[in-house]
C-alpha cells in the first residue's frame, strides 16, 4: 500500500479532511520538544486550523528520547492523521502542521541552531511529568539527576529540556535575539510557574547572571490542556489505512473533545491560538487545578483500581456501576469544595467527564494511565488530600486512589502475577513491596518513605496514614472488587 505523502494529498477519499494551506509555503515559528501522542492530537491540531491565515507560525518537533517518531513521520513529509471517535463513528483528518521533526540525540546541534534563530519565538513542551527533571512533591529542579548533572558537565551539548531551553536562550542572548516564550503543556501543576522555576534555576546553576535572564527577560505562559489520547495499535493502524486508502505509520486515535486554556504571556508574538477554540486568560492556574483533581485524578484512581481488578480500559472500568459511583461521589464530595471556579459548572463538568470517561469507542488502557504514578499522584490526589486534611473533611476516595497506587506499584497483581510497572521509580517501589503483601502497615510505611512523593508533612498526618493502613489491608485481602464496593456503600470517610 502506498504511504500517506504531500503526493497523496490529492487522491484521498472526499470524507477526510486535510489541510486547506500551500505546506509549501508554510514556515516554521515554533519548536515543540516532545512530539508524541499527544502533542499531535492537541496543539498541532490548533496550529493546522490557523496556518492558511497565519503561515509562518509551523511546528518542528523535536524528540528528546526515541526516535521512532522522526523514523514514522519522515517518510510521510511530516503528515499524520487525527481520527476521532466516539459511538457515532470515526472521522479521520490528516494534519500538516509539523514540518520536520529532529531527534535530539542525533542532531542536537542542529536542533539548538533552530531553536536560537529568531524565527522560532515559542518553544513548546509535552516531555511528561518526568521530562522536567524536578522532584513532583516540592516542585524544584532535582540537582541530582543524570541528565541534569551531564547537562552542567556538557551545557552546549545539552540532553534534558530544561539544558536544551538554556543553552538555546543563552545563544539567542549572546546574538542579541529576544528570547522565545517557553509554553509548558505538560499536566504539572502551575505549569508556566514550575517550568519557569525548574528552567531558571538550571540557568542560575550555569552562571548566575544567565539566571537572572532567564527569571527576569523570558515567558513562560501556563495552559491547561485537555484531550484523552490513546496509545495507537496495531489495529488502529488497519483501520486508517482502508479509511484514508493510503499507509500512516502512526495515526493518532482521540475523542472529539478537546480544550486548551493559555496564559496570555508572549512578549514576542504568537499565533491567535483563540481563533482555533482556545481560550486565552490572564491566569490558567484555576483551570489547571480542576482539571488535573478532576479528571487526571479520576484518571489514575480508576487506572490502578480498575487495573487491579481485571478491566483493561477506563470504558471497562466505568461500565461497572461501583466504579463509577466512586469516581462520581469522589468528584462531588471530595474533589469540587476544594475548587475555587465562579461561572464554571462543576457538575456539568464532572457529569461531561464521566461521558468521556465512558467512551466505547476509545480503547483507553488502564495501564497506560497507570505508568509513572510517582511523578503524577502529587498533584493528581495528594494536593486535595492536602486541602481536605487541612479542612478536616473526609477523603475516602482520595486516600483509596493513593491506596490503589501503592498496591499497584508493587508489582504483584491480585493473581500474583507479575506487573509491569513502568515508572522512574519502578525499582525502589518494587523492592519497598517485596514480601509486604501480607503487611499492609509496613507496606505503607515503606511507600510513604518516599519523600518526593509524599513530601515531609503527609506520612506525619496520623488519620491519613491509618485510613491508607486499612484500605491497602483491604485491597491486599479482598481484592479491588471488593474494596470499591465497601468503599461505595460504607459510611462517608
Ligand atoms: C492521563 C492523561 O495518561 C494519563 O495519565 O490521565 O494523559 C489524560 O488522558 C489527559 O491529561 C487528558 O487531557
Amino acid at each position: 500500500m502506498t504511504r500517506l505523502s504531500n503526493d497523496r494529498l490529492n487522491a484521498l477519499p472526499a470524507d477526510v479532511q486535510k489541510p486547506d494551506y500551500d505546506r509549501a509555503a508554510i514556515t516554521p515559528g515554533i519548536v515543540h520538544i516532545g512530539i508524541g501522542a499527544f502533542h499531535r492530537a492537541h496543539q498541532a491540531v490548533y496550529v493546522d486550523d490557523l496556518l492558511k491565515d497565519h503561515p509562518d507560525w509551523g511546528i518542528i518537533g523535536a524528540s528528546l528520547r526515541r526516535p521512532d517518531t522522526k523514523d514514522a513521520l519522515d517518510p510521510q513529509d511530516g503528515l499524520f492523521t487525527v481520527a476521532v471517535r466516539d459511538a457515532a463513528g470515526t472521522r479521520c483528518r490528516i494534519i500538516g502542521s509539523i514540518l520536520e521533526v529532529i531527534d535530539a540525540n542525533a542532531e542536537r546541534e542542529r536542533l539548538l541552531t533552530i531553536m536560537a534563530h529568531p524565527k522560532i519565538r515559542i518553544v513548546s513542551l509535552t516531555v511528561t511529568e518526568k521530562g522536567y527533571c524536578h522532584d513532583p512533591a516540592s516542585g524544584e529542579l532535582d540537582t541530582k539527576h543524570a541528565d541534569i548533572v551531564h547537562d552542567l558537565a556538557n551545557p552546549t551539548a545539552p540532553k534534558s529540556a530544561p539544558g536544551l531551553i538554556v543553552e538555546a536562550l543563552a545563544r539567542r542572548q549572546a546574538a542579541g535575539i529576544a528570547p522565545f516564550a517557553v509554553m509548558s503543556c505538560d499536566n504539572l501543576p502551575a505549569n508556566g510557574a514550575t517550568a519557569k522555576r525548574i528552567v531558571s534555576r538550571f540557568a542560575a546553576l550555569r552562571d548566575a547572571a544567565l539566571g537572572r535572564f532567564v527569571a527576569e527577560e523570558v515567558a513562560f505562559p501556563g495552559t491547561m490542556v485537555d484531550r484523552i489520547v490513546p496509545a495507537t495499535t496495531d489495529e488502529d493502524r488497519a483501520f486508517v489505512a482502508e479509511a484514508i486508502g493510503c499507509e500512516d505509520a502512526w495515526p493518532i486515535m482521540t475523542e472529539p473533545f478537546t480544550q486548551w486554556v493559555i496564559e496570555d504571556n508572549f512578549p514576542n508574538g504568537r499565533p491567535p491560538f483563540e481563533d482555533a477554540g482556545a481560550q486565552l486568560v490572564d491566569d490558567v492556574e484555576p483551570f489547571e487545578h480542576m482539571k488535573l483533581r478532576m479528571l487526571n485524578g479520576s484518571h489514575s484512581t480508576l487506572s490502578y483500581l480498575g487495573y487491579l481488578a481485571g478491566f483493561e480500559t477506563v470504558s471497562e472500568t466505568v461500565a461497572n456501576p461501583d466504579f463509577k459511583t466512586l469516581i462520581h461521589d469522589m468528584m462531588t464530595r471530595e474533589i469540587m469544595p476544594t475548587l475555587d471556579m465562579p461561572g464554571t459548572d462543576l457538575n456539568a463538568y464532572r457529569d461531561a467527564l464521566l461521558e468521556r470517561f465512558s467512551n466505547p469507542a476509545l480503547k483507553h488502557r488502564t495501564w497506560q494511565i497507570a505508568m509513572d504514578g510517582s511523578q503524577k499522584l502529587p498533584q493528581r490526589l495528594l494536593g486535595t488530600i492536602r486541602d481536605r486534611i487541612e479542612a478536616g473533611e473526609p477523603r475516602v476516595r482520595l486516600t483509596l486512589g493513593v491506596a490503589a497506587w501503592i498496591r499497584y506499584a508493587s508489582g504483584i497483581d491480585e493473581n500474583g502475577a507479575e506487573i509491569d510497572v513502568r515508572d522512574p521509580l519502578a525499582d525502589r517501589m518494587h523492592f519497598l513491596g517485596q514480601g509486604a503483601h501480607t503487611n499492609p502497615d509496613a507496606m505503607a510505611t515503606a511507600f510513604l518513605g518516599l519523600a518526593e512523593v509524599f513530601g515531609e508533612d503527609l506520612p506525619n498526618v496520623a488519620s491519613f496514614r491509618q485510613q491508607l493502613v486499612t484500605l491497602l489491608g483491604q485491597l491486599l485481602h479482598q481484592g479491588a472488587l471488593a474494596t470499591v464496593e465497601t468503599v461505595v456503600n460504607g459510611p462517608e470517610g
